[in-house]
């Protein structure tokens, strides 16, 4: 049996689930609340001394890292989530990173809140979201060629981060009334059903 470990409002999970609906692979989705901690209790910290989720069992493998693990699936289940040429990855590697590894972590939960408590109140949870979030996913708009999908006619890496960034967006009340690329591409993406499939909505 597959197993995810995950928590339903995590972009990181949500990306991963994704990518186990496009492969169409049957799973277990094991819970991790980290409003309540339990991603800091030792059993979750021998499946992941990052004390993060998502944590993938695949294969006789035990897999953390989104992004190493929607590869993997990539990889293993033909998903062709990478376009063909060099070029190509590289750009659709920029948007997905773009995201991924500067918009998320400094908008994760742990981050959010220690910036907050620091501040003695002069930064609040709403403006730290909506400063970063912004801020990243405008310069992705600036990236995006225009289109039904991130990157040229399929979905690629970069989509299956997109939208979690999205719905985190929404989430926090960020204004994407001047980012018409990103929401044509959102659009599109949720009408598909492995996106919809692993909609924070459907996992709460
Ligand atoms: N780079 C990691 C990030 C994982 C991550 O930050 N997960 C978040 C949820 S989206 C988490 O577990 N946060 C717990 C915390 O911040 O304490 C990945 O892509 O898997």
């Amino acid at each position: 049996m597959i197993t995810l470990y995950d928590y339903w409002r995590s972009s990181a999970s949500y990306r991963v689930r994704i990518a186990l609906g496009l492969a169409g692979l049957d799973w277990q989705a094991v819970a991790v609340n980290l409003v309540e901690g339990q991603h800091k209790t030792p059993a979750h910290l021998a499946r992941n001394p990052q004390g993060l989720v998502p944590v993938l069992e695949i294969d006789g493998l035990r897999l953390t890292q989104s992004l190493a693990i929607v590869e993997y699936l990539d990889e293993t289940r033909g998903l062709g989530l990478l376009p063909a040429t060099p070029a190509d990855r590289a750009r659709v590697r920029a948007i997905a990173h773009a995201i991924a590894m500067d918009i998320h972590p400094i908008c994760n939960l742990g981050t959010a809140r220690h910036a907050v408590s620091a501040s003695d109140g002069a930064i609040t949870m709403e403006g730290w979201m909506q400063h970063f979030i912004g801020r990243g996913l405008a310069a992705v708009e600036a990236m995006l060629p225009g289109g039904d999908f991130c990157w040229a006619e399929g979905v690629t890496l970069a989509d299956l981060c997109l939208m979690p960034q999205v719905y985190n967006a929404q989430r926090w009340q960020v204004d994407l009334a001047d980012m018409p690329k990103i929401r044509r591409v959102a659009e599109r993406l949720a009408a598909i059903q492995a996106f919809a499939a692993a909609h924070p909505d459907r996992w709460a």
